[in-house]
């Protein structure tokens, strides 16, 4: 059923587009740091699984069609035919996220597909195994996208996850162009609570930035793609490119050097200072001279932000990891830091504070905090060359009809 209210007026639908056009200019100044290679939890819980087959199958290589242990999330009775598959919502390297509606209860679902021939392509690393055991375990956590169960077929891997669907902290943040204190003082709370409890798991997120930051419909922080592969991976994959902003990216990612969970609060520090300022730490057009700037500029703060925020900034962009704020004893640095002093961390962990923004979704199937690039392509002609889509169109996809970048077979 189509409903009105999921159309944004022209108007604010060309102001969007621009702002948009704006976010994906300086998006799409990428860098090619050859050596790096990202890669989201879910890649990262696939990659420590082909080391957890039965030990006579380790020695040999992993081929596409083995079934990969998913550890405690799996559903051996899942399958793809249990969804209808409404549109992509996410691209990786290794998949795509796809906004689905499970047939037998009408829930939404962002599932994230990932091909096993694109993963299974990586060689080994033996020092990832020793991180298998810290993976296996359950990662819940407030601000964090759930995982409610993933499943396989011969050919992929489907990981079922929360829908959240009140846009990219990005998103708003362009809108808005900057916030102010309390409101950033809010998310970024929130973030370093995920990240503290990530670290305690011993998993450094590395990649913190607002497009892996969402809110969910209440206004809360949501962290979608936590956890990267680590060392052992990147030195692999000396001949593939990484592809992405480096304006978050730390000093000693940049120059490759060994980093430890001290990275995360240079990230944290980053998101803070652009939700402050309108623009990341360190900013230029040109990012050959942003890789530069992050490397050896000084931290400029203007305009008439408090003294807490200017010395948490300071502190947790400091380019020397050692002497970073969190260097020494990680999240409880960040938590007694002054700024966060009007922050009561045990009632935010609980979600007891009012979100500042209410993004005023309307319901599961409501698209407004979407991008439009997505949201408002038409429909693919291959939806109607796909069997399994064709056959569900009538009730859930008809409500995305005429705004939706619909999944093809080769997504699902
Ligand atoms: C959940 N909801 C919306 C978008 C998402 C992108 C990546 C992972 C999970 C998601």
């Amino acid at each position: 059923m189509y409903m009105a209210w999921m159309e944004p007026s022209s108007t604010t639908l060309g102001k969007t587009k621009e702002l948009i056009k704006q976010g994906r200019e300086r998006i799409g100044q990428t860098i090619k740091a050859s050596g790096s290679r990202l890669c989201s939890y879910a890649e990262r819980v696939v990659f420590l699984m082909d080391h957890s087959r039965s030990p006579d199958k380790s020695t040999q290589p992993p081929t596409p069609t083995d079934n990969i242990n998913l550890g405690p999330s799996a559903n051996p009775n899942a399958k793809p035919t249990d969804f209808d598959f409404l549109k992509v919502i996410g691209k990786g390297s290794f998949g795509k996220v796809l906004l689905a509606k499970r047939k037998c209860d009408g829930t939404f679902y962002a599932v994230k597909v990932l091909h096993k021939k694109t993963i299974l392509k990586k060689k080994e690393q033996n020092h990832i195994m020793a991180e298998r055991n810290v993976l296996l375990k359950n990662v819940k956590h407030p601000f964090l996208v759930g995982l409610h169960y993933s499943f396989q077929t011969s050919e992929k891997l489907y990981f079922v996850l929360d829908y959240v669907n009140g846009g990219e902290l990005f998103f708003h943040l362009q809108r808005e162009r900057c916030f102010r204190e309390p409101r950033a003082r809010f998310y970024a709370a929130e973030v370093a609570s995920a990240i503290g409890y990530l670290h305690s798991l011993n998993i450094i997120y590395r990649d913190l930035k607002p497009e892996n930051i969402l809110l969910d419909c209440q206004g809360h922080v949501v962290l979608t793609d936590f956890g990267l592969c680590k060392e052992g991976m990147e030195q692999e994959e000396t001949t593939s490119t990484f592809c992405g902003t480096p304006e978050y990216l730390a000093p000693e990612v940049l120059k490759k050097q060994p980093y430890d969970r001290t990275v995360d609060w240079w990230c944290l520090g980053a998101v803070l200072y652009e939700m402050l300022f309108g623009l990341p730490p360190f900013y230029s057009r040109d990012v050959s001279q942003m890789y530069d700037n992050i490397l050896h500029k000084p931290l400029h703060i203007q305009g008439s932000k408090t003294v807490a925020a200017c010395d948490i900034l300071q502190g947790l962009l400091h380019k020397d990891q050692k002497r970073r704020l969190g260097a020494k004893t990680d999240f409880l640095e960040i938590k007694n830091h002054v700024f966060f002093s009007p922050i009561n961390w045990d009632d935010l962990y609980h979600k007891r504070i009012t979100p500042p923004f209410n993004p005023n979704v309307a319901g599961p199937a409501d698209l407004r905090h979407f991008d439009p690039e997505f949201t408002q392509e038409a429909i693919s002609t291959s939806i109607t060359h796909t069997p399994d889509l064709a056959a569900s169109s009538s009730s859930a996809s008809d409500a995305f009809l005429g705004f939706s970048y619909a999944p093809t077979e080769e997504d699902i």
